[in-house]
């Protein structure tokens, strides 16, 4: 269900500036593309109706309850959406070590997706997340001819991960954001949401975000880069763009993945909370995240 995003033209002078306006994203409720499809068609709240409408559609419920029929949820908080799931083949991760993590995707006719649409430079983009908001990681499987994802995969410590393909099949005009859970057995120790702040540290480079979440309307967010307290002026291109943007919502994990149009970002948060944003970008020759806990304002 992702909803086109709305591309404002901001002032792209500086190459290290990334202009990220929040608004009228894939997050967004009420004005999202259309919805009539019965496959949308849940109780809010109910968690084991299966689907009636689509065969194989096990629409396992995770309404808020807040929203009326047709509306659209927040992406991401689903293993199964319009027909098509996500089925992690690797169930369980062994903390430390690397390991090929593998999934499938299978389609409404029950069978694995093998045609998918690029986006961003890829079929496929994959997130996994452990359930505090800590161990980001953003990773591109690769596709068997069968349909089968592989992709080398360590997680540091133990804990529930989320994991969220995010991907157009090819039959369709909407993307899907799907997310299963899978686990890493040992002592989780859950680390509490860091403080909100305007400034991020990593690898050496400082990230400065200016602006505010506000939700359900657009809100300007804009990332600037320095290292060693000069302005990063070459930021090489990522998936096409100045950079690449994942919100979470804490609480459900709620996701929201928004790419920029040249360094501009518009995409907007569904409701007040905290949120977690994570900053791709390159430089160097490589890719570095800088995160941010960001919180509405009232
Ligand atoms: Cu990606």
């Amino acid at each position: 269900m992702r909803t086109p995003l709305k591309l404002g033209a901001f002032a792209a002078g500086l190459a290290a500036v990334f202009a990220a306006s929040v608004g009228a994203g894939k997050l967004a409720g009420p004005t999202a593309a259309p919805v009539a499809e019965a496959t949308h068609d849940m109780p809010a709240g109910t968690g084991q109706d299966t689907g009636h409408d689509t065969q194989g559609h096990d629409t396992e419920g995770h309404g808020s309850g807040t929203q009326g029929a047709g509306a659209h949820l927040p992406t991401g908080l689903q293993v199964t959406e319009d027909g098509y799931t996500l089925t992690p083949l690797t169930t369980t991760l062994t903390p430390g070590a690397t390991q090929e993590f593998r999934f499938r995707v299978t389609g409404p006719d029950g069978g694995p997706v093998t045609r998918y649409a690029v986006e961003h430079e890829k079929e496929l983009h994959l997130i996994v997340v452990r359930r505090d908001l800590t161990g980001y990681r953003h990773l591109h499987p690769e596709r068997a001819a069968d349909g089968t994802w592989t992709v080398p995969l360590s997680v540091a410590a133990a804990g529930q991960y989320r994991v969220f393909a995010d991907f157009r099949p090819a039959a369709r005009a909407e993307g899907l954001t799907l997310g299963a859970d899978v686990a890493a057995p040992g002592d989780y120790r859950p680390q509490p949401l860091p403080q909100a702040a305007h400034t991020a540290t990593v690898d050496g480079y400082t990230v400065r975000l200016d602006g505010d979440l506000h939700a359900g309307t657009a809100a300007k967010l804009t990332f600037t880069v320095s290292r060693d307290g000069r302005p990063v002026t070459d930021l090489e291109p990522y998936l096409g763009a100045s950079g690449h943007l994942v919100a979470l919502r804490e609480g459900d994990l709620a996701y929201l993945h928004v790419h920029p149009d040249g360094t501009t970002f518009t995409a907007e948060v569904p409701s007040e909370g905290k949120y977690r944003l994570y900053l791709d970008f390159k430089h160097g020759g490589t890719v570095h995240t800088a995160e941010f806990t960001a919180a509405t304002d009232h």
